[in-house]
């Protein structure tokens, strides 16, 4: 392994940290805001909280500002509320939906963060859902028209924007998760919604540029670079493919305005191809996005698909545990990696070569727009909460980042998820991610006050440090 001196961060380095809008605000009705796909899910397990109230970030806006603040946050990553502004996705806008962003925005701006805006975060207007969601070319234009909204409201303060939080994990397991386009529209061929949003991507990317010069864009997939059970070629390949269908079809329609070849060939070998309209590829060419921002938790591991075509599966599949392709892969454990109590395994090494390969594909500067460590934390009667499992987790990431940055990899910024406890997208509020911890549980909404657990004091540090301590 080639190691080198770490180099210090750089001067200006994002140290951020992430949330969404439909996990962290509640205030699900207020105001006159519209129902989203993830307020119209009747699924959830029983015990598990629903998104009705969540962490009350909504109402606690400007308690919350001053903790990210004390905490030292140069950066906040964040997504609006799609319905919260427009509530039934292509209509009338709502001015109290939109003052809340801006109040938001400002208050950031007023203690030095910088805002990091997602446009859109698995929460797509349900009235849209009910016209045929991605489905339909339509909410490619109510897309558009929202983000052009967004730059003309809150441009004055954002420099940062980002377009679709975690595409590929709404196509791969969008429908398992309710985080698509809700059930009815089960039937479209996912890689035709996939289509839709690329162009949604690629409008909103050049509309940014017409109406904000100087403002900057990029997309937001979840990337894990993904391993070769063993040496043997065919696990290799398994490997490459992978590779090309669950993270560089993303971005090389990102970046290049084309799908990728590997990918394509598969959408047509398994009769998934979308139809693509004259003047799509002219759309997807135009656009051009400035960074590149990615979502990483861990690596994937897996092997030749069986002959037979069944498809072996971990335990538990979600968007961080992979399932098996018939004819392309299974998936397996990585006997190297440890996991978390949720199942997904940890591999800060593998961040370091998902730096690496992104950046030696499209040479774009990188943002991590979320990483992190799921946990069952506790509440201690004097309000403390220890997380030293946590303060491990990040520790070990940040130092690939270093590395990676030792690499020659330009990285503009780090925002782990989440900057506060929020709920989780299926596995409720007790599976908690924050440097803030907040009294609720699942089933008790408690006093919802705030407590700075162990790796807030630990992070603060870090920030105030420009890097991890000596
Ligand atoms: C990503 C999503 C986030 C977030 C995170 C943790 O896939 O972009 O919304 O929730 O994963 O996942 P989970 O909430 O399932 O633990």
């Amino acid at each position: 392994m080639l190691d080198h001196p770490l180099p210090p961060f750089p001067d200006g380095f994002l140290w951020g940290a992430s949330t969404s809008g439909y996990q962290v605000e509640g205030g699900w009705d207020a105001d006159g805001k519209g129902p989203s796909v993830v307020d119209a899910r009747t699924d959830f397990p029983a015990g598990t909280a629903d998104y009705t109230v969540a962490s009350d970030h909504y109402h606690h806006l400007e308690e919350d500002v001053a903790l990210f603040a004390e905490l030292g946050l140069t950066a906040y990553r964040f997504s609006v509320q799609w319905s919260r502004v427009i509530p039934d996705g292509d209509g009338e806008v709502n001015p109290a939906g939109l003052a809340f962003y801006r109040r938001l925005v400002d208050l950031l701006v007023e203690h030095g963060i910088e805002p990091v805006v997602t446009l859109y975060h698995f929460d797509l207007p349900q009235a849209l859902a009910l016209k045929g969601g991605w489905g339909s070319r339509a909410t490619i234009d109510a897309f558009v028209r929202y983000a052009q909204l967004l730059y003309r409201e809150l441009g004055h303060a954002v420099r940062y924007w980002l377009t679709i939080n975690e595409q590929n994990m709404m196509v791969l397991h969008g429908q398992q998760l309710d985080i698509l386009d809700g059930p009815a529209n089960r039937d479209v061929n996912v890689y035709q919604k996939n289509h839709h949003m690329l162009l949604a991507q690629a409008r909103a990317m050049a509309a940014l540029h017409e109406q904000l010069p100087g403002a900057l864009i990029g997309p937001a997939p979840n990337i894990a670079y993904v391993y070769p059970a063993s040496p043997d070629p065919a696990d290799v390949i398994a490997a490459d493919d992978f590779n090309a269908v669950r993270n560089w079809l993303y971005l090389d329609v990102a970046v290049h305005g084309r799908y990728h070849p590997v990918a394509w060939a598969h959408l047509q070998a398994t009769g998934q191809a979308p139809t693509v309209d004259p003047g799509d590829a002219q759309v997807l060419a135009a656009a051009h996005p400035d960074f590149l921002a990615f979502n990483y938790y861990a690596t994937h591991t897996v092997a030749a698909p069986a002959r037979d075509g069944s498809v072996d599966a971990p335990e538990g599949m979600d968007q961080q545990i992979a399932v098996g392709m018939p004819g392309l892969f299974t998936a397996v454990p990585n006997p190297w990696l440890p996991k978390n109590a949720f199942g997904w395994e940890i591999d800060p090494v593998g961040f370091r070569m998902t730096f690496r390969a992104i950046y030696d594909r499209y040479h774009l500067p990188l943002l991590v727009t979320e990483n992190g460590l799921g946990a069952f934390d506790t509440l201690e009667p004097d309000g403390s909460v220890h997380d030293p499992y946590r303060i491990e987790y990040l520790a070990a990431h940040i130092e690939q980042i270093q590395r990676a940055i030792g690499d020659g990899v330009d990285v503009l910024g780090y925002c782990p998820w989440s900057a506060i406890d929020l709920v989780s997208t299926h596995q409720g509020v007790a599976k908690r991610y924050g440097f803030i911890y907040v009294d609720r549980t699942d089933d008790d909404l408690r006093s919802l006050a705030r407590h700075r657990k162990d790796s807030f004091g630990w992070y603060q540090k870090v920030i105030a440090a420009n890097g991890l301590p000596g």
